[in-house]
């Protein structure tokens, strides 16, 4: 019978505190956000009578869960009505071995929840093998027992090189694209990484499902959400596609030396943070001089014109001790700053 599937992950959940305010149920409005998405995840599934994949890191804060961010993620998970499986991430991990305690313990207890435990499988109730490999530093091993394995899906939270970053960057992982080919993609209809939250496709067959919710600046301009996907009873991939999260606000920066500018649109949807010199900024501050004032979802950041200065003219009967070298360099440079850089320095030496 064909199956189909929810995947999410890297959902980070926690109570960031910038741009948040308090909320008497969730402890603040940003971790309210998230478990909206939680919720919007969970009702997709319910719709579409889908089992549900999560491919690691369901809490930011390692070691030390937030009690309401733990009871709030734990109460939606164990209400829903559709099977969860699950695999660990390192933020859900206390350490970085592949056995480590871990926050996502507890949801093993529940009936509706498989946590698959190091490198594992398990069968869903219509009869598709779920491969999953949690996060670990044994990364031979990982491999090794990745090469027994086979299935319809494979799940891994880990980090493969070449992978984009934040701005495009090509990022280093344990794994290589060629690992993935071999031990993914000859094997299984689909691969599901977590790990990176760049959302992309890094094989023809695998690709990072992305975060969820944005979380910050690093999340900038891009659209989060999760997947929707059904396994045929050929046991085929069919129809992939993603769901935009409806709840959270984005992050969005304008550079305003880049040229760039805010529409009333961005303003809706997006925590915002506006960069320029102070000029610009007073520029953007006087614009809104006719409102209420700068809403507290934007932010202005002066950017800081750095110093490198690293030449210094000194009197020849100066002495080169520490203590004068940057006491003369503070007087040039950073006046403001050169009793406590005197201070600092009188410290270290
Ligand atoms: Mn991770």
């Amino acid at each position: 019978m064909l199956e189909k599937f929810v995947v999410f992950s890297d959902f980070h959940a926690n109570t960031f505190s910038e741009f948040s305010h308090s909320d008497p149920v969730y402890g603040n409005s940003r971790f309210s956000e998230q478990i909206a998405v939680l919720q919007q995840v969970i009702d997709v599934a319910e719709k579409e009578n889908a089992t549900i994949l999560f491919a690691g890191d369901l809490f930011h804060t390692r070691v030390r869960v937030d009690t309401l961010v733990f009871n709030h993620v734990y109460e939606l998970i164990a209400n829903s009505k559709q099977p969860i499986i699950m695999i660990k991430g390192n933020h859900d991990n206390i350490t970085n071995m592949i056995d480590s305690p871990s926050s996502l313990d507890p949801f093993k207890y529940l009936n509706n929840v498989t946590v698959i435990e190091g490198v594992g499988k398990t069968k869903t109730e219509k009869g598709n093998v779920i491969v999953g490999a949690c996060y670990g530093q044994e990364i031979d091993y990982i491999k090794s027992e990745m090469a027994k394995y086979s299935g319809d899906i494979f799940m891994g939270h880990m980090g493969v090189s070449g992978s984009l970053g934040v701005g495009s960057t090509e990022l280093e992982g344990d794994f290589s694209k060629s690992d993935i080919l071999e031990l993914v993609d000859k094997k299984y209809e689909i691969g599901l990484l977590g790990h990176y939250h760049r959302q992309q496709q890094l094989t023809p067959k695998t690709m990072y499902v992305g975060n969820t919710v944005p979380m910050s600046f690093s999340d900038s301009g891009l659209i989060k959400g999760f997947y929707t996907f059904s396994i045929t009873d050929e046991h085929k991939l069919k129809d992939l596609e993603f769901i935009p999260q409806e709840y959270a606000k984005g992050f969005l920066t304008i550079d305003l030396d880049k040229g760039m500018t805010l529409t009333e649109d961005d303003t809706i949807n997006n925590y915002i943070r506006i960069r320029g010199n102070s000029d610009d900024l007073d520029l953007a501050k006087s614009l809104d001089k006719s409102s209420t004032g700068i809403p507290d979802t934007i932010r202005l950041e002066t950017i800081k014109k750095s110093s490198s200065n690293n030449r210094l003219e000194m009197d020849d009967d100066s002495d080169f001790s520490p203590l004068s070298f940057t006491k003369a360099w503070a007087k040039a440079n950073m006046p403001e700053m050169e009793k406590y850089l005197e201070e600092e320095i009188k410290e270290a030496l």
